[in-house]
């Protein structure tokens, strides 16, 4: 049984609830996990906290605090398979992309162990002789570590590794719905060797763990990957002690296509832009806007290719798209497909759970693209999170703009044109944290990561999402002090 793990200890949660975790692809139980409430919560804090104070931990130098990183990403890799095939057991990716997930998660530690000890501070110019002033950056203190059900690890990672890099404590919380990876991590943590305290696990659900956390006046900072409405909840409980407050939320990313992009290319990432993790990606490119030249010709290509996309078992090397998350979230999925019929988006394709005996298990849905859809549609507004792709025309690089644009959300986007010119003008105009130019979904942990609008607030990933993690200190020195005798001096 999976438990938690606080003050350095693995614990069963106080009131001995537990919860199944399912494998959505056939709704198989694979683990039965502790499921702490918010006293669990609270002690984690308390020992995060104490741990904070504690010399063991405060102690140690950035280097040092490298070298365990280092550590981690080491054993992530030496785990690999193990932690990649409990992904894909507890989300029902497959299993290609869990072995990138995996990879990623080894590559986000190894950088930030690369720079826990690369930031030493800076003078700063002083308008008084005599003085010398300096900008350090200093651990924030205990940090809420709140992660999601699409990417269970990698998601964690961009948030672990910079906490520790930075010399800071932490409460962890992974979705309810996928645990498994972030239990095993924890492990590997444990072996590597942190002062009791330093790294706390609670495992449960949002509205009491995660509130808890948000809430808490003993949590410097929460990190929070998610919905956006929840990370609504979350900064309104975050002003209880104005909490230092990092959100990634959901994205409806425009995947812009000109007449003359490299036509085959760009079909194939527009398939990848949008069913790669069965769209349950922040950034998947939700929004296909297509010249309107190419357009039947391009959409004819999609549907062709979308029919062929094969659906199963995550651990099958013939799987192409695995199922969604939850039941919840299918049906959250399907009141979408729904409402674009009623709203008159044309179904070009898919549209409705998929036939076949094995299927009817687990959580599926098909590639379903809408064409003739309008940027008024709830379908084309809403982040729907499923294998759900909306295509609108242009005539112009204005109009291509204008529609890229019109969303309350601003993770990413991307531009497909062979025209250099041209793509550094639409990049320029395009309100999103990361643009692409003839390529889709790439992120690594050298640049930062996060979005514009209602996606978000704050970085996550290169040195600013380091910096996300950390306090900074003005210290002034007088290096000749002298009586001002300003006072009561006559
Ligand atoms: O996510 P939640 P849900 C979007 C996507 C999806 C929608 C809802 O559109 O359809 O969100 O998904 C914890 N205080 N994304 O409901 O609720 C929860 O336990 C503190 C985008 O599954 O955001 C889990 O650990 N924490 C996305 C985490 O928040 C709370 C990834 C995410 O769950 C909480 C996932 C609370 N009050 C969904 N309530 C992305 N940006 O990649 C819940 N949680």
């Amino acid at each position: 049984m999976g438990k938690m793990y606080i003050n350095g200890e693995w614990v069963k949660s106080k009131t001995g609830e537990t919860r199944k975790v399912i494998n959505p692809y056939n709704q198989e139980v694979i683990d039965t996990v502790a499921e702490g409430n918010r006293e669990d919560t609270i002690y984690a804090i308390q020992a995060a906290r104490k741990a904070f104070n504690n010399e063991d931990w405060r102690q140690l130098t950035g280097e040092e605090r490298g070298d365990l990183l280092y550590q981690i990403a080491q054993s992530i890799r030496k785990e690999r398979d193990e932690l990649a095939r409990l992904e894909t057991l507890n989300t029902g990716k497959v299993l290609t992309e869990s072995i990138g997930d995996i990879d990623g998660v080894a590559n986000v530690f190894q950088y930030y162990a690369g720079l826990a000890d690369k930031d030493g501070g800076s003078v700063i110019n002083s308008p008084n002789p005599n003085s010398v002033s300096r900008v350090v950056r200093e651990p924030v203190g205990v940090c809420g570590l709140i992660s999601p059900w699409n990417f269970p690890l990698l998601q964690l990672s961009y948030k672990v590794a910079p906490a520790i890099a930075a010399g800071n404590t932490m409460v962890i919380k992974p979705s309810e719905l996928t645990p498994l990876t972030t239990i095993k991590l924890i492990e590997i943590m444990e072996e590597v060797g942190f002062p009791s305290g330093v790294i706390n696990l609670v495992l449960g659900q949002g509205s009491t763990v995660g509130q808890e956390i948000a809430e808490s006046l003993d949590v410097d900072l929460v990190s929070f990957t998610g919905g956006t409405e929840t990370g609504r909840t979350i900064m309104q409980a975050a002003t209880s002690n104005f909490k230092k407050t990092s959100l990634e939320l959901g994205g409806n990313s425009p995947n812009i296509i000109f007449a003359d992009a490299q036509f085959e290319t760009a079909v194939d990432y527009a398939l990848n832009a949008i069913f790669f993790t069965t769209g349950q990606a922040c950034n998947a490119g939700t929004r296909l806007l297509v010249e309107k030249s190419i357009h039947n010709e391009f959409v004819n290509e999609l549907v062709k290719r979308a029919k062929n996309i094969r659906m199963g078992d995550g651990l099958d090397p013939e799987t192409e798209m695995g199922p969604l998350v939850s039941a919840a979230h299918l049906n959250n999925v399907d009141n979408y497909i729904q409402i674009a019929i009623e709203e008159g988006a044309e179904l070009a394709v898919g549209g409705k759970r998929p036939e076949g005996e094995t299927l009817q298990k687990g959580f599926f849905i098909e590639p379903t693209i809408f064409n003739h859809c309008h940027s008024k549609m709830s379908i084309v507004q809403e982040e729907t999170f499923g294998p759900i792709l909306t295509i609108e025309t242009f005539d112009t690089e204005e109009e291509a703009i204008q529609l890229g644009n019109d969303t309350r959300y601003g993770l990413a986007a991307a531009v497909w044109t062979e025209d250099t010119n041209r793509a550094e003008r639409v990049v320029g105009q395009l309100l999103a944290g990361t643009v692409w130019v003839n390529d889709f979904h790439i992120n690594f942990p050298q640049a930062p990561w996060g979005g514009y609008k209602q996606s978000g607030i704050g970085r996550e990933m290169g040195k600013e999402g380091l910096e996300e993690y950390t306090e900074l200190k003005h210290v002034y020195k007088n290096t000749a002090p002298q009586p001002m005798g300003w006072f009561g001096n006559q």
